[in-house]
């Protein structure tokens, strides 16, 4: 247990209130996760895979209720409704904690309460924060155990420290004698992702699915963080980190912020198609970054996991995520084969028979319904990746010399655009768009804006959100080393909707010439957009098809742009005057220079 007495109280007020049949404390021993996984897979909840095929593996079929994030469930509750902004759904925190209480109570009647101490950042490191975990699921502390530093050692940190208190159930206490189901959780209105970013606390009710139930993910290291970020000079951001090494032996580190099922896990594990080039992976979803004592930007990953998409990875598209999920791995919404392996749309070979859907249907190519969900996930250790940096839990981080915006956008959008400066740059992320995916449930298709990916993780107003970005330019220690800003975008498509680029391995060409931009190579054509690539400045070598296909790639349409300002400036309207100074330029500087385009 624990001599910290805050961490003491917190646990007993918790379980007054939900009434668990016990309390477990998680040491993140390799026995109790083992006792954990024997228990739902006795219980029906999961299925050992074959120790052959995928060892110390399990699969988990959701709720078809409960797949992906929820965002019009999400909620930041700051005491003044202005604070969260106009991109959150905003509650009064004492009306919030007022319509959960109820819910809370008696809502671990029948199950097991397990407390789950965790950092988010290596063990002991500076930049690392505990967080304490409450939750009714062991689906949970399994996954947690893969995504966090997670277990007694964290204890021993803590100390007498504080901690970020992170409060989850699933919302479906037991009677006695009443047969748990397959996926606890409660209906979508009872679900409650709640923030209440001033305390630094989380209360999440209702879903037992990744984002909404995995605590130290998105509810903490991205919409509490951000928050802590905005208040103490720092970064917390929806970005991966990647190390990029060119054949001069010349090594870089990059970050990216694309919006969920974007192609982060895809970037930061990327194989080059270019001879001589190396990627490797510090980080594929969150981004903590700060100025070392050198003055410049560093990065560290607060994560100890991927908790990737499914469909689509393949041997060929992603040959280090499949290597990473080869093991020890949990598989959460994927088709199940006879052999006790997993499947799922683009894996790479057909389908075998006998495979059962995430339904748990037999597959059945007539229905039209896929295998997998689109949001299915697998949740990997990232030491597994074959590719991992060697310095992924470095402490200080690693330095950053590029930050890349993207998303998928089918037009307008040319392959890589650098900014002409930082606050160009910040612009460039707060147009950020995409079209929208299966990560999150409820939302209308089509393209919607989502800055720096943030739109759904941001824990406070976006315009300060910006005006922060502006001002960590500000007062950087050293402005010529803050890192070179760019878009890029793999998903422009043809008139008849196939995709111009291949996208993959292939965005090595785009990462190089970004790499000799941050040494300043002269390879560059002005736009009134920014920096395009200048006439034959991407690498074509052995890219057939699509090499005739890059003019039309890195075309800067002034008619499309003259409609995406339209859309730009709706989207900057809504942030009414809490949209900074600096910004308001950088749309007037882009409008008058698209008026002066030929
Ligand atoms: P989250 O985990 O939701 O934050 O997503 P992510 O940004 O890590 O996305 P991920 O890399 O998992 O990619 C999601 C989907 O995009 C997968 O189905 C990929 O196959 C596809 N994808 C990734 N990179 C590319 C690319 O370069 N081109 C194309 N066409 N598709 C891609
Ligand atoms: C995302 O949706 O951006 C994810 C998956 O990375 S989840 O953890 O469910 O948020
Ligand atoms: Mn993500």
């Amino acid at each position: 247990m624990t001599g910290n007495k805050k961490l003491q109280i917190w646990v007993k007020e918790w379980a007054d209130i939900c009434q668990p049949d016990s309390i477990h404390w998680c040491d993140g021993s390799d026995e109790e996760n083992q006792k954990l996984l024997d228990l739902m897979v006795s219980s029906g909840a999961a299925v050992r895979l074959d120790e052959k095929k995928r060892p110390g593996s399990y699969y988990f079929q959701s709720d078809p209720s409960d797949v992906a994030r929820v965002e019009n469930r999400t909620f930041i509750c700051s005491a003044k409704k202005s604070d969260a902004g106009p991109t959150n759904n905003w509650s009064d925190p004492q009306e919030m904690k007022k319509t959960l209480l109820p819910l809370y109570k008696g809502s671990m009647n029948g199950r097991i309460m397990y407390i789950i101490p965790f950092s988010m950042g290596p063990l002991g490191s500076k930049i690392a924060h505990i967080g304490i975990q409450i939750t009714d699921s062991p689906y949970v502390v399994v996954n947690m155990r893969i995504m966090t530093r997670m277990g007694k050692a964290v204890l021993d940190i803590l100390g007498n420290d504080d901690f970020v208190p992170c409060m989850h159930s699933v919302g479906a206490p037991l009677q006695p004698g009443e047969k748990d189901r397959k996926w606890p959780c409660a209906p979508i209105e009872s679900k409650y992702i709640s923030h209440f970013p001033e305390t630094n606390e989380i209360w999440s009710y209702g879903s037992g699915y990744g984002g909404n139930a995995l605590l130290g993910k998105k509810c903490f290291a991205l919409r509490i963080a951000s928050s802590m970020a905005h208040r103490e000079g720092w970064l917390a951001e929806h970005m991966l980190i990647m190390g990029i090494t060119n054949p001069g032996g010349v090594k870089k580190y990059f970050t990216a912020a694309f919006p969920s099922a974007c192609g982060k896990t895809n970037l930061a594990m990327l194989i080059p198609s270019i001879p001589g080039w190396k990627v490797e992976c510090v980080g594929d979803d969150i981004a903590w970054m700060k100025f070392g004592a050198d003055g410049r930007l560093y990065a560290i990953n607060p994560e100890a996991g991927f908790f990737g998409v499914a469909p689509g990875t393949s041997m060929k598209t992603n040959p280090n995520a499949l290597l990473s999920c080869r093991e020890n791995s949990i598989f959460t919404n994927t088709g199940l084969t006879p052999d006790g392996d997993i499947w799922w749309e683009g894996i790479g070979y057909d389908i075998p028979p006998g495979t059962i859907t995430w339904t748990n249907e037999d597959y059945d190519p007539a229905s039209g319904k896929p295998a997998a969900h689109p949001n299915a996930r697998f949740t990997a250790p990232a030491k597994q990746c074959p590719t991992i940096d060697s310095d992924w839990e470095n402490p200080a981080g690693v330095p950053i010399s590029a930050i890349l915006f993207g998303g998928r956008r089918p037009s307008t959008l040319p392959l890589v655009c650098q900014s002409f400066d930082w606050n160009h740059g910040v612009f460039m992320g707060s147009i950020a768009g995409s079209e929208v995916t299966a990560a999150a449930i409820g939302l209308k298709a089509g393209v919607r804006r989502d800055p720096f990916a943030m739109l759904p993780f941001c824990g406070y107003h976006m315009g300060d959100y910006f005006a922060h970005w502006v001002k960590i330019g500000e007062n950087a220690p050293n402005k010529s080393k803050l890192p070179k800003i760019f878009n890029v975008n793999w998903f422009r498509k043809n008139p008849e909707g196939k995709f111009l680029w291949p996208g993959y391995g292939d965005n090595i060409r785009a990462l190089k010439w970004i790499f000799e931009r941050t040494e300043g190579a002269d390879i560059a054509r002005e736009t009134a957009i920014g920096y395009v690539p200048g006439e034959g400045t991407i690498d074509i070598s052995g890219l057939s098809e699509a090499a005739g296909n890059i003019p039309e790639l890195l075309k800067v349409d002034k008619n499309e742009w003259i409609d995406e300002l339209k859309l730009i400036n709706d989207h900057y309207a809504s942030f009414g005057d809490r949209l900074p100074e600096e910004m308001k330029e950088q749309l007037q500087g882009l409008t008058s220079r698209l008026e002066n385009a030929r």
